[in-house]
């Protein structure tokens, strides 16, 4: 039974209606699954709100987190704990680096870029899964999202690269770690898809012709596929699985 009945899963970055965090909401939901969301800040709460009353099931639960800051994240998973309790899994949704350090030469990034990319994109993952590992007692299972730009050099990507590339590294040491307690986490590395983040990335657009001009499906990938994926990640489907980069790319990866 893959259904996701009886299960709760918090969402982490869901900005707008285009976040990939947003396509894995609705495919959970689709599954029966029940949702908590965090956000980075007050700015974005309403959005959520509006976005999650959207989807089948009524979503009451709702926390500020700001994974540059440890108290945040702590005061979000005991906020949880307190109001919820239990969680199965996970889906960490979440990037930043400073526009300016996104095109250019890669030798240029400053000192703070480097480490707020570091400090948002990847630290956050180890953070964030121990704090929500005392919650998952039933075993459970993380999903992070990462992109090819940090297993080889993608034009601009720069910082972002490098710390893509810190995040799976993190996710496997995490693996290593939390398999103990029967939890999971794996990576799904999206193609490029157009949403708040990807504005942030010089000559997006070029990325996305190279894709539908050669990649073995000739096309980009969706939302949704980024969220079936991730259901499959979330779920028993993928038992057996841990430390794992999935690529959801349309097959450009192979390409050498
Ligand atoms: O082509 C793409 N769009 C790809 C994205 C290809 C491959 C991977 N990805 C990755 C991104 O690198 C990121 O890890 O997918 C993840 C989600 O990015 P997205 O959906 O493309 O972008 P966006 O919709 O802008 O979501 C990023 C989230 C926002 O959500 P919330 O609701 O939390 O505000 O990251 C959030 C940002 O605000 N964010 C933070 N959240 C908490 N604490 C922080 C922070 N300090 N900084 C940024």
């Amino acid at each position: 039974n893959f259904s996701l009945e009886g299960r709760t899963y918090v969402v982490m970055g869901v900005a707008n209606k285009r976040s990939l965090a947003w396509g894995i909401a609705k495919a959970l939901d689709e599954a029966g699954a029940n949702l908590i969301f965090t956000y980075l800040s007050p700015r974005f709460e309403k959005s959520v709100r509006d976005l999650a009353a959207t989807l089948n099931q009524e979503v009451t639960h709702f926390y500020e987190c700001d994974v540059s800051d440890d108290q945040s994240i702590e005061q979000a998973f005991a906020s949880i704990k307190e109001d919820v309790g239990i969680i199965h899994g996970l889906a960490h949704c979440i990037a930043f680096a400073d526009k300016d350090d996104l095109k250019g030469e890669f030798k240029n990034t400053s000192r703070d870029g480097f480490l707020t990319a570091h400090n948002i994109s990847a630290y956050s993952l180890v953070a964030v899964s121990r704090q929500a590992e005392p919650l998952m007692t039933e075993g459970g299972s993380i999903v992070t999202l990462t992109y090819l730009g940090g297993e080889r050099v993608v034009q601009n990507y720069n910082i972002m690269g490098v710390a893509k590339a810190s995040l799976d590294a993190s996710m496997k040491y995490l693996a290593n770690d939390l398999g103990k307690a029967n939890i999971r986490i794996n990576a799904i590395s999206a193609g490029p898809i157009r949403t708040l983040s990807a504005k942030g990335v010089g000559d997006f657009n070029s990325i996305l012709k190279e894709i539908e001009a050669k990649a073995p499906l000739r096309r980009t990938v969706t939302q949704e596929e980024v969220g079936s994926n991730a259901y499959y990640l979330l779920s028993d489907l993928s038992s057996g699985v841990t430390g794992e980069i999935i690529h959801v790319d349309s097959g450009y990866s192979i390409l050498g």
